[in-house]
This record gives structure tokens, sequence and C-alpha cells, in this order.
């Protein structure tokens, strides 16, 4: 499928990806923040550390389209664009290191695919946190469940990154949550209640999720989230926070994410974990 590069009222460059069935996405960046929501990328870290900006600069940089990507056997209903950032004087300045971020984005009936890699061009050996921050879009954050991080430890971002055990049997949400779960399962489904919706996330070789909502107190402190806009919205990612992935000189960290929707059905209001969960390989 050819690349649809458009550029918008500011003369951006937005790549829209689509497919015969109608799924879309959408690659555009108004400078110097990443937009409040999307698929923005966590490198070289996550969090406030104090170290770099917050969650790192890859998601406040401008990215290339990667002419060297190798070329892929397409599917004809896939597209797929190829991204790269390089390490620039301001950020090396910051972050002392010779890396190569590259983001392969495929998008295929109701599933898009992220498989974010990252090579040490350097001859001494760095880590990194990453993450890809999921912001869902959900029709009531009160009617949401998410299914596949019980009995697991996190670190709770409001106790000061203690680390607890999920005692839940799947997490549901009446007020602000802000957590890292460690070691997470492959597969993490996130149910829509109202929209008889379920997003199924797959990851590998990000063995963390972050689950984040504000809550009202502090998406009134984020202006572009809207007073209201916590009800509509979840942060499911996928991430490596716990343990920072370290290269080599010249190795290649690579990973992948999966994110589909399926119709979630329902019996006695609940799901059946075994469809969502464990149906599919
Ligand atoms: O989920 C971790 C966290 O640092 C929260 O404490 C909150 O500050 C959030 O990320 C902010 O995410 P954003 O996408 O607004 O940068």
């Amino acid at each position: 499928m050819p690349l649809n590069i458009v550029h918008d009222k500011d003369g951006l460059p937005r790549i829209i990806l689509t497919e015969p069935t109608g799924s879309s996405a959408e690659s555009f960046w108004k400078p110097p923040k990443a937009i409040r929501g999307g698929i923005p990328v966590c490198f070289p870290q996550f969090g406030n550390l104090g170290l770099l900006e917050q969650h790192g600069f890859a998601r406040n940089r401008f990215w290339s389209l990667d002419e060297d990507a190798s070329p892929l056997p397409q599917a004809n209903n896939q597209s797929t664009v190829d991204l790269i950032l390089k390490s620039t004087e301001e950020d090396i300045k910051a972050w002392p290191r010779g890396f190569e971020l590259r983001l392969r984005i495929s998008i295929s009936p109701g599933k898009l695919t992220l498989i974010p890699r990252v090579r040490n061009v350097d001859n001494k050996a760095f880590s990194f946190m990453f993450a890809l921050r999921n912001y869902l879009s959900v029709s009531d954050i009160s009617e949401v469940r998410v299914e596949g991080l019980e009995t697991l430890d996190y670190f709770d971002y409001l106790m000061n990154k203690e680390r607890f055990t999920e005692q839940a049997d799947a997490i549901t949400f009446d007020g602000e949550i802000d957590r890292v779960y460690l070691s997470t399962p492959t597969k993490i489904a996130i149910i829509d209640h109202e929209k008889k919706r379920t997003f199924e996330l797959r990851k590998d070789g990000m063995p963390d999720s972050v689950v984040w909502n504000p809550w009202d107190k502090k998406a009134k402190a984020l202006p572009d989230m809207g007073v209201d806009g916590y009800k509509t919205m979840l942060c499911v990612d996928s991430a490596a926070i716990e343990n920072p992935i370290v290269l080599k000189p010249f190795e290649e960290w690579r990973g992948r994410q999966e994110l589909s929707t399926v119709s979630s059905s329902y019996c006695s209001g609940q799901l059946d974990p075994g469809r969502v969960l464990h149906g599919f390989h």
C-alpha cells in the first residue's frame, strides 16, 4: 500500500496509514511536545528522573522516514511505515550515547502492530528504559476492567513507588491509578463494558505494563486533557522499566506490540476470559 504523506496547515508532515477495511493510523507531531493521545514512545527513560525531560526525549523529537528499512513481505490488506530517530547534538549533550531508534508501524484490519528497535552504534555499552504509552479511548473509565494483571507485583507511583501485589481478580477504576506492573503476561485485555469492546494488548520484549489514569484532580493540572478527559481514557503501556535494557556496542534490542479490538462476549456481566486471554494464539 502506498504511503500517504500530507502536510497540515503548519506545513508539518503527517503520515496516514490505511487498509481496505477502514482501519487507519496517523503519525504526526506538533512541536515542541508529544500530543496528548496516540502512542507516544518513551525512551531512553520512563518517568521524571531529573536527568532528561519526563519519559525521555524521543516522543518530543522529529522522526524521519527510515529510507534504509529492509523491505518486508506485505499482505495486501496491510500498510506499513518505518520511522527512525537518531541521536542529535542536543540529545548527546543530555544523554551521551550513540543510538538509532527505529519504529515499524503496521496497520491491518482491526490491528495496529508496532515493532520498536534500539541499536547501540557506540563503542561502549548503555542501558535504557522503554515504553509505548498507549492512550486508549474508552466509553466510561468506571465501566472498564483490565484482565491479565491479577496476582502480579507492581510499583505504586502514588505510594512513592512502593512494591505491592495485586489482590483483585481484575483491575477496575474508581480513582487515580498510576502503577507499573512487573513481569506481566504477553496478553492483557482491556474490556470496555459499555461499548461491548475489548482491546487486546499483546507484547514481546517489554515485560512490564503501566496502568495510568489521572482521575479528576490530576486531570485539572493537565491543560491538554480537559476537565473530564480522564473519564474516556486509560493508559495501558507496554514497557521495560524495572530492569532497563542493556546493549553492548552495536547490539540491537527489538520489541513488539499488537493492539487489536474484539467484540466482547458477556455472561452475567463478566467477561469470558477463556475467549479473550487464551482464545487467541
Ligand atoms: O504513569 C507515569 C506518569 O509519570 C504519571 O505519574 C503521570 O505523570 C503520567 O506518566 C504523565 O504521562 P504523560 O503522557 O502526560 O507524560
